[in-house]
């Protein structure tokens, strides 16, 4: 992004120098650029199996998947689905696509057919990689009639010994173990060529896939693992980081895949959260550095079980994805006194971190609570007033924006939503309200934008409202944010009925559960005479909240 020279914006950059980023580097070669420095060392740890792969053995596995894909006919450009929890074949089918030039985008597998159908659809998949308890969600009537046949080829990860690839798909590891890594054809990546296509609803509207490019993942990595006094400091050969939070979201793909597997340490992959087998897993493998969300940080604050586990390996705790209260920080923190406390700030389409607690850094400086910590380096964050768009200087709350090379390349097919979102002189608009204060620390006190956080997953109002709206009892529907102490925020529907309807509360929470992933599911239905709304038809969820608000207190 050119610099433009605006006298009126107030920039807050990180006090850290800007470093030179490698950013002509395919994703993959970036990754793996110390693969041949340390061979032996540690760097995937399947924890459900107990084995690791060495960064050798991970390189070579990564090249040969990416040797399978071609051999199942994926080119540069094209789009992998990939439906699995984390896993070593997560990390193969990303890096084997990454190395064709071609497209990971990554679903939770416990979506339903409806919502992986969408994705797909509008990700353009031609081919899945996932496991054999999940091929029935992709033979479901009417999203997908076409399994088995060319439009759509599955690959199934967990069929290698005895039992034969469920029927209509090939199993991925006979395609890997025989690929020949020989056979890889030669591509030519640009650093605006994308790599990944997580999806997001962004600040508005329906979930959208994000492209983000090799050379954006490139240096959203590098500002904060590279340079002489890294950010977020992991230490080759020797740090372990804890990968729970899903790989299908951007936190756990960037800052702690891609970042690790960067700074040469090892990934402890948990298919997925268990309290009982991640204490054991850490305790065994000596994690250091935990990637976490508050609900997270909660389960452990108040699990008897933790004293049961060494976990005195652990040095960093980097929560991130929704905000982390300092009552909870305490409470953790009497429980592993040796590790340092902070957050990151992210959103998908920012590539995805925007600040970073400067207590991670190889050369730490102090953090206070509750700080989001300081913007990245080789970066440009602004506040601007929401209403009028003008910067404001620190202390004062208003919208975050962030600029950089991180940045995603836009919405996939949709210029309008990218226009709304990256202004004509290249900021991001974050919807999120903060402000930086005297010390550079970033805050977060407010979110303008409709998205609902549950446990740091993203839930879009205006996909449930769409739902809703498709009912024939409902005439008109709202769906907001109700503050949650477990999960953070549980979305809960305002609700007015059809003429002649009398639908009761739970036949719509039972109507919307059959369609979506379980932390979609509403909380609760409040009927209404009308929902309210701006001249311009928008509904006023301030009013709505506000409503909610009024009504816990009294
Ligand atoms: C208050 O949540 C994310 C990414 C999080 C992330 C990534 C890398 C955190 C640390 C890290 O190292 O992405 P999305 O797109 O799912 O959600 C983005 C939104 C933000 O706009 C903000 O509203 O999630 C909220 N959010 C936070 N809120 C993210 N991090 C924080 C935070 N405090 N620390």
């Amino acid at each position: 992004t050119p610099v433009v020279s605006e006298p009126e914006v107030t920039v807050f950059r990180s006090k850290l120098p800007d470093i030179e980023i490698p950013r002509h580097l395919p994703l993959h070669e970036y990754c793996f650029a110390r693969a041949s420095e340390l061979p032996d060392a540690p760097c995937l740890i399947a924890a459900a199996t107990g084995r690791t792969y060495t960064y050798a053995e991970t390189h070579l596995l990564c090249r040969k998947a990416a040797a399978a894909l071609h051999g199942l006919g994926v080119a540069q450009g094209d789009r992998v689905m990939v439906l699995l929890h984390n896993s070593v074949e997560f990390v193969l089918a990303f890096f084997g696509a990454s190395i064709l030039g071609a497209v990971t985008t990554a679903a939770n597998p416990f979506c339903t057919p409806q919502e992986i159908h969408k994705q797909f659809k509008a990700s353009g998949a031609k081919l899945i990689v996932t496991q054999s308890a999940y091929v029935d969600k992709l033979r479901h009537e009417p999203f997908f009639p076409t399994l088995g046949t060319v439009d759509l080829t599955v690959v199934t990860i967990d069929d290698d010994d005895d039992a034969r690839p469920e029927e209509g798909c090939v199993s991925f590891w006979d395609l890997v173990t025989s690929a020949d890594v020989g056979i890889l054809p030669v591509v030519k990546i640009s650093p605006d060529d994308p790599v990944a296509l997580p999806f997001s609803s962004g600040t508005t509207g329906l979930p959208k896939g994000v492209v983000l490019t090799h050379g954006g993942q490139v240096c959203g990595v590098a500002q904060q693992v590279d340079g002489a006094n890294p950010n977020l400091h992991m230490r080759a050969g020797e740090d372990v980081a804890l990968c729970v939070l899903p790989l299908f979201h951007i936190f756990s793909l960037n800052s702690v895949l891609l970042c690790a597997l960067r700074a040469g340490a090892a990934v402890m992959l948990m298919p997925r959260f268990e309290m009982a087998a991640m204490l054991e897993g850490i305790a065994r493998w000596r994690v250091t550095v935990a990637a976490v969300v508050p609900p997270l940080v909660l389960a452990l604050a108040k699990n008897p079980a933790l004293e049961k586990h060494d976990l005195s390996s652990i040095r960093i705790v980097l929560s991130g994805a929704a905000p982390l209260g300092k009552e909870l920080v305490d409470a953790l923190r009497a429980r592993l006194p040796q590790a340092v406390f902070g957050q990151g700030y992210g959103m998908t389409e920012a590539g995805p971190v925007l600040s970073m607690c400067p207590e991670f850094a190889k050369e730490p400086s102090p953090a206070k609570p509750g700080s989001c910590g300081t913007v990245v380096r080789n970066a440009e964050l602004k506040v601007v007033d929401p209403d009028t768009g003008v910067s404001l200087g620190r202390n004062l709350p208003g919208e975050i924006c962030i600029r950089g090379p991180q940045i995603m390349k836009g919405y996939l097919n949709d210029p309008e939503a990218t226009t709304r979102t990256i202004d004509v002189d290249g900021w991001l608009h974050t919807g999120d309200i903060g402000y930086v204060d005297d010390d550079d620390e970033v805050f977060i006190v407010d979110r303008v934008k409709e998205l609902i956080k549950f446990k740091g997953f993203q839930v879009p109002p205006a996909e449930l409202e769409a739902l809703l709206l498709a009912h024939p009892s409902i005439a008109d529907a709202a769906v907001v944010p109700q503050k949650d102490d477990a999960a953070g925020e549980v979305p809960v529907a305002f609700v007015v009925r059809a003429d002649d309807s009398d639908i009761a509360e739970e036949a719509i929470k039972e109507y919307i559960s059959k369609q979506v992933v379980f932390y979609k599911r509403l909380h609760k239905v409040y009927f209404a005479h009308s929902i309210p709304k701006s001249a311009s038809g928008k509904i006023l969820r301030r009013e709505l909240k506000a409503k909610l608000a009024a009504a816990a207190s009294a």
